[in-house]
């Protein structure tokens, strides 16, 4: 099949092929900016916009992608050279694949080359939501203090050179203080991304670097800012080069970087926005009054059950999520890790049925045409793990009941974090907190609970004498006869 290259000019030659946008881009107004341009975005609130744009009279909320972080000029420059424009490659389960060319990314901005840009967007009248996907590490929480770090040097760096921030906050606080100074009106902020609380999180943390860095500012950003809580959800693998040729090959389309994904995608939004907001509503979102016990479900038992499977199919040589859920034994672990020691913490959420919530995710762990890798899931566990699994662990602390399943799932942590499986494979780990997770997890093989001692992820749970049994015994039991074993012994006496 002849192809082409991915831009406005040759969008046309698509449309006998798959979905482009029917609108005209060019008519479309900045409304939104984003930052973090990562493959969940793309596959998610790029998505709903773009299906919001399709509607005649809407054009105002077309997006501002921000890369912010040095390591994005990759996306920023595939996203640049392609006019914004992308293809989003559902992977259905049934093998077949929905494709569909995403132009709802009108504008895209590389921070690092031009802070200056970056605030002035953030500060345009016509923009009145700055939404972010900057995972979760970027918020800048110390899980041991409940506050925020001011010990990171770019933190530091933010405060002294308030004109060329590095980090979200520093870049927010500056956008902030020309809405102010202008006398225009309030914003959105709105985090997508997976921590519980996340618009409070987002606004606790900014909160407490304005005053310091912009005291002035602090009044101002309580009246006019609003910081919706959100739940967000559609499994993103990272793309495959050979996604890439499939789609030159399949549909004539030479995309630098599509995104795949599952087909199941959630959107749950608190209603509260300072001022208009997109009506994503009438494209499948849902606007509510309190969304936190979504984002706790979605949290502990999706996020969690990745985290579970993403460990403990590492340490047994596994590539992918699919593979390790249909390994029977371990599916059966998940299953009573989530009804007997996730379900329990959950309390009653009204409109959702668990039963049902919990069988679909393993049927969507399954598909295994999205080949979702456990390199990705494992990546910034020291970041993940307290946001997914811990705060079930404390809850099941408190009420004197199960951590057994928990406890084994961080033992196995431990060892992962020696650096290779059971096969003796090295293992690829990307974390910030990787050197520390590697030291303590030596010191750990002979003394487990010395990879407890990293305060800035396991808080103060070592204080635990029930927890700190459960780990014991589950290191000894691992590192005595592997993991399946164990997990099949679980299986068989809880
Ligand atoms: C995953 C998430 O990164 C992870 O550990 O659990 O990226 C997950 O795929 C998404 O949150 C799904 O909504």
């Amino acid at each position: 099949m002849k192809s082409y290259k991915l831009n406005n000019q040759n969008l046309a030659k698509f449309k006998d092929q798959v979905a482009v946008p029917t609108y005209d881009r060019s008519q479309v107004k900045t409304g939104i900016v984003h930052v973090g341009i990562g493959g969940f975005h793309r596959a998610h609130q790029a998505l709903y916009t773009e299906q919001l744009l399709h509607n005649p009279s809407v054009n105002q909320w077309g997006i501002c992608g921000v890369a912010l972080l040095d390591f994005d000029q990759k996306i920023y420059n595939t996203l640049k050279e392609q006019d914004g424009l992308y293809t989003l490659v559902v992977k259905e389960l049934d093998g077949t694949f929905t494709k569909r060319i995403i132009g709802s990314i009108v504008e895209c901005l590389f921070a690092p080359e031009d802070p200056s840009k970056v605030i002035e967007k953030m500060a345009s009248p016509d923009v009145k939501i700055i939404t972010l996907t900057i995972t979760e590490g970027g918020y800048n929480y110390n899980e041991a203090t409940g506050e925020f770090n001011f010990e990171n040097p770019q933190i530091q760096s933010d405060i002294e050179n308030p004109q060329a921030p590095k980090t979200i906050f520093g870049y927010l606080t500056q956008a902030l203080k020309l809405r102010k100074e202008r006398g225009l009106p309030g914003i959105t902020i709105q985090s997508c991304d997976n921590i519980q609380g996340n618009g409070h999180m987002t606004q606790k943390m900014l909160l407490s670097y304005v005053k310091v860095a912009a005291p002035e500012l602090v009044s101002w950003i309580e009246s006019n800012v609003s910081f919706p809580n959100s739940m967000v959800d559609r499994i993103t693998p990272a793309t495959a080069p050979s996604d890439i040729v499939d789609l030159k090959e399949t549909s004539g389309i030479e995309d630098a970087w599509p995104v795949v994904c599952e087909p199941f995608k959630q959107w749950v939004i608190e209603d509260d926005f300072a001022t208009e907001r997109p009506a994503w509503e009438t494209v499948g979102a849902q606007f509510a009054k309190d969304v936190v016990p979504y984002e706790k479900m979605k949290l502990s038992l999706l996020n969690a059950g990745h985290s579970v499977l993403g460990i403990l199919g590492s340490l047994l040589g596994y590539n992918t999520i699919d593979e390790v859920v249909h390994n029977p034994n371990i599916s059966t672990f998940l299953k009573g890790y989530m009804d007997e020691e996730v379900t329990p913490t959950l309390g009653t959420l009204e409109g959702v049925d668990l039963e049902v919530y919990k069988q679909s995710l393993i049927e969507r762990f399954g598909n295994s045409n999205i080949k979702d890798q456990l390199d990705r899931i494992c990546s910034e566990s020291s970041a993940k793990i307290p946001i997914f699994m811990l705060p079930t662990v404390q809850a099941q602390l408190k009420d004197k009941a199960l951590v057994k399943r928990a406890a084994f799932v961080l033992a196995a942590w431990a060892v992962y974090s020696i650096g290779t499986d059971e096969k003796g494979k090295e293992l690829v780990i990307k974390d910030a907190l990787k050197s520390t997770l590697h030291t303590k997890a030596q010191v750990a093989q002979k003394n487990p609970t010395a990879f407890l001692d990293i305060e800035t992820v396991f808080g103060t749970l070592k204080e635990s004498a029930v927890f700190v049994q459960a780990y014991k015994e589950a290191y000894e039991n691992i590192t005595t006869h592997g993991v399946e074993k164990c997990v099949i012994e679980i299986n068989n006496t809880l």
